[in-house]
């Protein structure tokens, strides 16, 4: 059920952060068809195309109504990025149930190679299309290409865990894609609501040894209200609001040593430490400390242990509430979140922070409605962020 304040929030309005976005669009088969052409978009590496699709579908998964004729010549016509492109498309899904552009795309063996290939853990659009320009077509191939067993774990997981690796590292990008592949048959299936509360519920019981006073807040899709997630997401602090900041700074390693001694966390894709803030903290986005892991439960009654990504997210009191919105996603209302802030507001906001543009100042909110408030927008409930 969604929550009833939506009165205020307008689906006319340019800013995915201003609207209500639920789960399940209304014309949400519309939706689908054009998701194809916007992830073909990002596939090929045409981000400003790409980036023209994500509004207009935001703005379409907010329309209230189902779109047919009447109201695609009126109202929809008016919804802002919504262009003639984008009108004959709707105005050819209405006549005939289908998108001929969409369902070309779907058919190419480019986009499905492209799509199974940027399944993979560590894999993105540009290594997809390296890999594709190689002549590699099914992740059999790429199995191949890359030597990797399936069903085998890499034994070096956390050798980086000393040093901040740093990401663009090939090497280390070539093992991230290794594990991914050797454990792409876990990784890509998703995983259900209860799983990913059993999941925080276990990391916590670890955290409580390792630091006491902590709470955490599970973020992402299961925020917004997914029934299966790709990943587990999940925001940590301090309870004292006062000290809690030097009680978190290192905690993010301590923990992920401790998960990884318990068996929990078999390997660490990536581990970012805790910069030092710098004395006017006029750049707050070094203030979070994260590790993306691979996280596995004990063994269930049947004996079988599926591995899971989990990205653990260690923030300041200060900034865990701007951490808790930023991480909540989704991509789309978080990125107008920042350009309402810009353009709007003369602010700036991120998950590590929220400040004013001219002269530094920080906001420390104490709950997740002062975020928005400090941003001069409409609390939008978590569920309806699904821009
Ligand atoms: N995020 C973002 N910009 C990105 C990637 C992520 O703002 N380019 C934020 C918003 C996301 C959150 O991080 O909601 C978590 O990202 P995920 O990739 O885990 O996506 P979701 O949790 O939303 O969905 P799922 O994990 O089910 O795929
Ligand atoms: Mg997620």
């Amino acid at each position: 059920p969604y929550p009833t304040d939506l009165k205020h929030l307008t689906y006319t309005s340019r800013y995915c952060c201003a609207r209500a976005s639920p789960l399940v669009s209304q014309n949400q088969d519309l939706v689908n068809k054009l998701d194809i052409i916007r992830r073909c978009r990002h596939l090929e590496g045409e981000e400003r195309s790409m980036l023209s699709y994500s509004r207009a579908i935001a703005v379409i998964k907010a329309y209230p109504r189902v779109i047919d004729l009447a109201n695609l010549k009126g109202e929809v016509a008016k919804l802002p990025y919504i262009g003639d492109k984008l009108f004959s498309m709707i105005e050819e899904y209405i006549k005939t149930g289908e998108i001929s552009k969409s369902r070309e795309i779907a058919e190419t063996s480019r986009f499905r190679s492209l799509s199974a290939f940027t399944t993979i853990h560590g894999i993105g659009p540009h290594t997809a299309r390296q890999l594709y320009a190689l002549g590699l077509r099914t992740l059999e191939e790429l199995e191949r290409y890359y030597e990797v067993l399936p069903g085998v774990t890499d034994e070096e997981t956390l050798h980086n865990l000393d040093a901040d690796r740093k990401t663009n590292n090939d090497a280390a990008v070539e093992q991230t894609i290794k594990i991914g592949l050797a454990l792409r048959h876990d990784l890509t299936q998703t995983i259900p609501r209860d799983e990913v509360e059993e999941i925080q519920r276990v990391i916590m019981q670890h955290l409580d040894v390792v630091q006491k006073g902590c709470r955490s807040i599970i973020v992402g899709g299961y925020r917004r209200g997914k029934p299966q997630s790709n990943d587990v997401d999940i925001v940590f602090t301090h309870n004292d609001w006062t000290l809690g900041s030097q009680k978190v700074k290192g905690l993010c390693k301590r923990l992920v040593h401790r998960l990884h001694e318990q068996e929990l966390v078999t390997h660490v894709m990536h581990l970012s430490g805790f910069h030092e803030h710098n004395a006017l903290r006029t750049h707050h986005w070094d203030s979070l400390e994260k590790a993306l892991t691979v996280f596995v439960l004990p063994a269930n009654s049947s004996g079988k242990r599926v591995y899971r990504r989990v990205d653990l997210i260690f923030a300041a009191p200060e900034v865990f509430w701007t951490a808790v919105v930023g991480w909540s996603g989704s991509t789309m209302f978080q990125r107008d979140l920042r350009l309402w802030a810009k353009q709007q507001k003369g602010m700036k906001f991120d998950s590590s922070g929220i400040s004013r543009r001219h002269d530094s100042k920080l906001y420390f909110p104490k709950s997740e409605r002062e975020v928005f408030e400090h941003l001069g927008l409409t609390y939008v409930h978590p569920t309806l962020r699904n821009a």
